[in-house]
């Protein structure tokens, strides 16, 4: 089976798709898309706008949680799905809350330090490309920042403040989940770990991330990574990374747009 996944490089919820992958060790493309003019193609490959896609052969899967579960399928071992149904439930469970809620608001808070660093936020986004996209990304910016911002819900301060107190809860709620036995659910690492720590890895820059930051970090975005550094969902994140964040199962690095 050819596996494609058409995806953002620098992307929380394509991560979880990268990740799980790469945890399987299923060999596939990946086609890299640029935020913004990503949506054509995107929307003619899979009828919606969003990354990542995972196109399986001539199938086509859209969204983190709907790819792992295909991949689940096609590839059972190493299982990323509990096998004793109520953990599967409560892992899963755990995957939906952590995409509604953590997904969005620690992009929504990285988004409300970066916007202003227009050459970073267009490097972060378009690395990998030729020079000339590249400088017609940029020129495009100031342009497309009205419509980044409300895309990302960036209404305005109280937005804002949701958000980091959302990111905040979640990283206490992660803490006390995680201290019994080092995992979400039951005692091996799910679906729910590989979930909250993709999603984290936007403010924890784990060095085994397949999107790390580019160097070098403007302040704006070190004190983001400075104000969660010292919680000790951080430390997890990264041990998460660490022990099971499999190096990259991709053949091709292809351009795309
Ligand atoms: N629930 C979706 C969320 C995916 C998502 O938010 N993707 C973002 C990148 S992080 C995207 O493609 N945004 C572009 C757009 O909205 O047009 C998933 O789990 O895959």
């Amino acid at each position: 089976m050819k596996l494609e996944l058409h995806q953002f490089p620098s992307s929380h919820f394509n991560e979880k798709a990268r990740w799980a992958l790469d945890y399987k060790g299923l060999e596939h493309s990946r086609l890299n898309y640029l935020p913004g003019p990503h949506m054509r193609p995107i929307k003619k490959l899979s009828s919606q706008r969003k990354t990542p896609v995972l196109k399986l052969d001539n199938e086509i899967v859209a969204g983190s949680a709907q790819i792992i579960d295909r991949l689940e399928q096609i590839a059972p071992l190493p299982a990323l799905y509990p096998r004793e149904s109520s953990d599967r439930a409560a892992a899963l469970m755990l995957q939906r809350e952590l995409d509604e809620n953590l997904g969005p608001s620690v992009r929504l808070a990285l988004f409300s330090e970066m916007l202003d660093e227009g050459a970073y936020f267009c490097r972060q986004f378009s690395e990998g490309k030729s020079l000339p996209v590249r400088l017609a990304y940029r020129a495009a910016y100031p342009m497309a920042k009205g419509l980044i911002k409300k895309g990302n819900g960036l209404t305005g301060q109280d937005a804002v403040d949701a958000a980091y107190k959302t990111v905040a809860d979640i990283l206490d709620e992660i803490a006390e989940k995680v201290s019994a036995t080092g995992f979400l659910v039951g005692k091996q690492f799910s679906v729910a770990d590989l979930t909250a720590a993709a999603l984290l890895a936007p403010a924890v820059n784990p060095p085994n991330c397949d999107m790390t930051k580019p160097e070098p970090i403007p302040k704006c975005v070190v004190d983001f990574l400075a104000r969660w550094s010292d919680h000790p969902t951080t430390a997890w994140v990264l041990e998460i990374y660490g022990k099971y964040r499999a190096p990259k199962s991709a053949n091709v690095e292809a351009a795309r747009n």
